[in-house]
């Protein structure tokens, strides 16, 4: 058969092609598959041809061990697309940009950044409370009605990397919050998902309606950085650093200074943007995402709610709202995020890696400049390494005394791992904790009456998004008598 890839579909499915051989195999046609039949039907490697672009497809854990891990150096790359090359002008920021000194750079003054301002320090469990607080009372007006909670979830997620990134947060309705929400939504729809122009970049040439939407969207973006910019520039003073623009910004005026990160390095005020950009990007839209899909999931299972109730209930009691110190004392809420995560990955197929040189994976060879796919769909969904992967069911990550979370199965990697591991995975669970304690000690989360319980079906993008759904959340009836 021909190929034949409508955009936008294709990397939400797997597509066929023979066993890796040994030597990149003669364009050979596509078929395809719902990516969670991937494993079970064409094992744990598979090749295929996407345009000129020789992919390599893993879908066991072992073998994306080997990939991330044991060889993840040799698998540092990324590849250069048309939509990724926009977004990120050309790879000058941290997740698309290909593996050199620059983007080591820019990877660990964020994470000097984030270990300063964030990570273990109580402002910023501070900062996540206030917000949290805020949604409570949002959710509190909103009460007993049908509401589409992601405006509000989305509002208190930007505004935590907000205050990291710009040392600022939105309030309700205003305008550049909402047209940050709309051109980040047609990002995600638009950018690195496999659409035919990133197989086949000639093809920007013509008129494409998903190539101009990212445009105008990366329009607006840039305009809202640049403001950022200009006023952190206006501002900057080098005795107190703020924020994350102000860390970066020192280091750019410093090199101008005569200063530079290291002998020949150049940060340049697009690489600076790019960064900020990317941390501002996932910070919104993955935790955010899991977010969504863990209230979603609690609709569908109530017991599992009840459940994370009574611990609360048990453990820390309404009299206070719980805090960062708390998690050792609410593992079935840990299981639960930790289950989200498995069952739903933000990222089912990672962002794609490329081999820097020849090498292997298992026993067959991988020619330099492959494009390796993680298909984390399969791992986490793996019949070999989860009991029922399709059941939602928190309890398999608690020991047997149901008091501590441990992964019955090494076939879970949300975040990644090795030397491309998300940047934000510790910002990421503090802020889901804590959103999802403060919310569960106050509200009952239920889906609205005489509505059919939302689907659980991912729509995919840069992300695996969930549909639009609406929420009631009640007052428990506890926290009211206690307040
Ligand atoms: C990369 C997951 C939140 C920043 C990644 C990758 C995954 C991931 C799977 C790709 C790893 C790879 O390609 O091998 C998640 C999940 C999150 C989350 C599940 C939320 C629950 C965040 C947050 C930030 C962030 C909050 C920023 C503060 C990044 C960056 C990269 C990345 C910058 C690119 C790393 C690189 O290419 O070197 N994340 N992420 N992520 N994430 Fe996250
Ligand atoms: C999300 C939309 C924003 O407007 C721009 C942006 C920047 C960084 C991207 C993020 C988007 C999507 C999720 C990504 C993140 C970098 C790492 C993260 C791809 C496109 C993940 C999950 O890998």
């Amino acid at each position: 058969r021909r190929p034949h890839l409508p955009a936008g579909l294709a990397a939400a499915r797997c597509m066929l092609g023979p066993v890796v051989p040994r030597r990149p195999p003669p364009l050979t046609s596509a078929l395809r598959e719902p990516f969670s039949t991937c494993l079970g039907r064409y094992g744990s490697l598979f090749a295929l041809w996407m345009g000129s672009h020789y992919v390599v497809v893993v879908n066991s854990y072992r073998h994306a061990k080997e990939v991330l891990l044991k060889k993840g150096k040799a698998f540092a790359g990324r590849p250069r697309t048309v939509t990724t090359d926009l977004l990120s002008r050309g790879g000058k920021d941290i997740a698309f940009a290909s593996y050199g000194p620059l983007w080591k750079l820019q990877r660990k003054l964020v994470h000097a950044a984030l270990s300063m301002f964030g990570e273990g320090s109580l402002a910023l469990e501070k900062i996540i409370c206030r917000e949290a607080a805020s949604l409570c009372e949002t959710l509190s007006t909103a009460q007993d009605m049908a509401l589409d909670v992601a405006p509000e979830l989305t509002r208190a997620v930007t505004n935590v990397v907000c205050s990291l990134c710009f040392n600022s947060s939105y309030r309700r309705g205003d305008p550049e919050f909402e047209a940050m929400l709309e051109y980040s939504q047609g990002i995600v729809d638009t950018v690195a998902k496999e659409s035919l122009v990133d197989i086949f970049p000639w093809l920007q040439i013509f008129p494409n309606k998903d190539l101009a939407l990212l445009k105008r969207c990366l329009k607006v973006r840039d305009q809202l950085l640049q403001q950022k910019f200009a006023e952190h520039k206006e501002a900057f003073c080098n005795d107190t650093v703020r924020d994350l623009m102000d860390a970066l910004l020192q280091v750019r005026l410093s090199a101008e200074n005569g200063s530079p990160p290291a002998p020949g390095l150049s940060l340049t005020d697009d690489h600076l943007l790019m960064t900020v950009g990317d941390i501002f990007g996932a910070g919104v839209e993955t935790t955010t995402t899991v977010l969504k899909w863990a209230v979603l999931y609690l609709l569908h299972y109530p017991e599992v709610q009840r459940k994370i109730q009574e611990e609360m209930d048990q453990k820390i009691g309404l009299a206070r709202h719980p805090h960062l110190s708390d998690r050792p004392l609410l593992p079935y809420l840990e299981a639960t995020i930790s289950e989200v995560l498995r069952i739903r990955p933000v990222s089912p197929l990672l962002i794609p890696h490329v081999s820097l040189a020849d090498t292997s994976i298992g026993e067959y060879s991988i020619p330099k400049g492959a494009r390796v796919v993680i298909n984390l769909w399969s791992v986490h969904h793996d019949e070999k390494e989860w009991d029922k992967p399709e059941e939602f069911n928190p309890g398999r990550f608690l020991d047997e005394q149901g008091q501590h979370i441990h992964s019955p199965s090494p076939s879970y990697l949300p975040f990644g791992a090795g030397i491309r591991v998300c940047l934000g995975e510790v910002l990421a669970k503090m802020e889901l904790f804590l959103f999802l304690a403060w919310v569960l000690q106050r509200f009952t989360l239920e889906c609205p009456r005489d509505q059919p319980l939302p689907s659980l079906e991912g729509k995919f993008g840069v992300v695996l998004q969930v549909q639009k759904f609406r929420v009631k959340a009640r007052l428990r009836e506890a926290w009211r008598a206690a307040s």
